[in-house]
């Protein structure tokens, strides 16, 4: 009797706990996809049961004839050998298996169609990442008008590769033609809350590749630290550092990130997070930051960048210029997040200058007079500019894209709110004509027990009221892992797969919804990482083919 009563507690105890998390995600029926494991899923896809073998020995990814790249195009020799190792294994031999039955894939021939390949260039928000693959033997053919739609197409045609069940590889006949429903598709990761060495940025890279996402968001400094070393102002990262030698980002590793992320299609667009979030930026910049008070006299410490100060506005002048330079893409992100009012109040000489100014007590015209000269330095360095969304809602004059000018678009970047908030953040801006990027179903840094992927999945940014024209205007989105919680050690599985949720709601089209269809895809998409070196948590329970082999 006593024992039954506690087994019937128990009972209630694990149904109780249960309760909570299941309702909120359910767990998806167990399916094939008819897709196998293409991810994210391309926009037309035609397969056939007809198999074809591969082998290591004898396949190769060559240049098409009419192709207007060659042997010389660094981008794609680089490609080639990435995407022939992660389909091989890295040794070229012969394979363990050979189908006697299958007729073999013998070579995949890449032709890049126009006559610019664009291969030494760096990609940018109007690049062309269309392909069409056509898997058919002895030849399989990769056909992109550029270079990325290559990238694309290599990622896609080594992710319909399989082993079949004797270990040989395979792959069946099939027809892709695919191009992505956003242009910008991204992942914010913070070096400033804690340091991440180079080689934790280039591994997230290259994940990024194997989902085709297309920007790295780099918040590269903010309160705690400021390891962007910088030529112009060496101060800044000597002493606004967690150490000034080792976490660090030299002009040499930045320009690393940069390459690598060319190679692989990525923007690299950085942030330079001001007037908030600037902690660091003072201890190298003397007079940079507001001196706050407790009445008359000053605490010894600190608020956001001074705006009443020219000393303040030559110093940017000089940091962005610079900023421009290194950092190629057409956008800089400028932040303007979260300005805490509090030490601006306590300044008497802030004060003043909100009198003379007609402000009132209205700091964020404070703010948008800083924010609105920023962009105007920015905006004369020839670069278009991210925002977050505050600066939009507090009023700064941006440049819409209706005014025809040659540089980029200002584009404002949604981070704040529950879906019925944020539905309507993206209503207002584009009905105000601005370009927008949602973020705010998207705070990967924000974890809880369950599958959490299913919402970050189900979130789509054009979901929300509005004209066609207005939809236009949603250039797409990034996935952001803000760094308070993540260092080296838990980044990459903290990211992955959840990440590759966002991937597919950005690149697919918005059509493919089905839950059940997408775990089956995900989780081989995330065995795949796994086994590509990829540390991507798991789904859910099951296991991995290639664990056993
Ligand atoms: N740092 C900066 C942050 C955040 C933002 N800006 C942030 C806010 C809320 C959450 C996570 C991160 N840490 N500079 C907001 C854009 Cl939940």
């Amino acid at each position: 009797m006593d024992a039954l009563l506690k087994f019937v507690a128990l009972l209630f105890l694990v149904t109780a706990c249960q309760g909570r998390h299941e309702s909120l995600y359910s767990t998806p029926n167990l399916i094939d996809s008819a897709y196998g494991s293409l991810w994210p899923l391309p926009q037309k896809v035609q397969t056939s049961p007809v198999v074809f073998s591969l082998s290591s020995a004898s396949f190769q990814i060559v240049h098409s004839p009419e192709s207007s790249a060659g042997p010389n195009c660094h981008l794609l020799q680089n490609a080639f050998r990435r995407y022939f190792e992660y389909m091989f294994g890295f040794m070229k031999k012969q394979g363990r298996y050979k189908s006697a039955l299958a007729s073999e894939v013998l070579e995949l021939q890449v032709w890049i169609t126009s006559a610019d390949s664009e291969c030494d260039e760096y990609p940018t928000v109007s690049s062309d990442e269309s392909y069409e693959l056509s898997v058919d033997q002895p030849t399989a053919v990769l056909k992109a008008a550029k270079v990325w739609g290559a990238l694309r197409g290599l990622e896609t045609f080594s992710q319909l590769v399989y082993e079949d069940a004797y270990g040989a590889k395979s792959i069946n006949k099939t027809e892709i033609m695919d191009f992505p429903r956003f242009a910008h598709r991204g992942i914010l990761l913070d070096s400033s809350r804690h340091f991440l060495p180079v080689k934790v940025i280039l591994a997230n890279l290259e994940a990024m590749a194997m989902n085709k996402f297309n920007v790295f968001h780099w918040h590269i400094v903010d309160d705690h630290s400021f390891p962007y070393q910088s030529p112009t102002f060496p101060d800044l990262s000597q002493k606004g550092a967690y150490h000034p030698y080792t976490h660090i980002y030299t002009p040499t590793d930045v320009k690393m990130v940069i390459e690598f992320a060319r190679m692989r299609g990525i923007r690299v667009v950085s942030e330079f997070d001001t007037p908030g979030h600037t902690q660091s930026w003072g201890k190298g910049q003397m007079g940079l930051l507001t001196p706050c008070y407790s009445g008359d006299t000053p605490t010894g410490t600190f608020g956001p960048v001074n705006p009443i100060l020219n000393s303040t506005y030559e110093f940017m002048t000089q940091f962005f210029k610079e900023v421009s330079s290194v950092f190629p893409d057409a956008y800089v992100h400028l932040g303007g997040d979260e300005v805490d009012f509090t030490c601006w109040k306590s300044n008497p000489d802030i004060q003043k200058f909100m009198s003379q100014q007609g402000f009132g007590q209205d700091y964020s015209k404070l703010e948008s007079y800083y924010i609105q000269k920023i962009l105007d330095i920015v905006g004369a360095t020839n670069k278009g500019y991210m925002v977050w969304q505050e600066v939009f809602d507090n009023g700064v004059k941006l440049r819409p894209d209706t005014v025809v000018e040659l540089k980029p678009d200002a584009l404002i970047q949604v981070w704040k709110g529950n879906e019925e908030k944020y539905k309507k953040e993206l209503a207002s801006i584009t009905a105000a004509g601005f370009q927008t990027l949602l973020s705010s179903p998207w705070y990967l840094n924000r974890i809880s027990y369950g599958q959490d992927w299913q919402q970050i999945y189900k979130a789509d940014p054009q979901n929300f009221d509005g004209t066609e024209q207005q939809k236009k205007k949603v250039v797409g989105g990034e996935a952001c892992l803000w760094g308070e919680y993540v260092d080296a050690t838990n980044l990459t599985p903290r990211l992955w797969p959840r990440a590759s949720a966002v991937a597919e709601r950005l690149w697919s089209d918005k059509d493919v919804t089905n839950i059940d269809d997408a775990y089956s895809r995900l989780t081989q998409h995330r065995c795949r990482m796994v086994q590509r070196g990829i540390p991507a948590e798991p789904l859910f329970v099951g296991h991995c083919n290639h664990e056993y082999k």
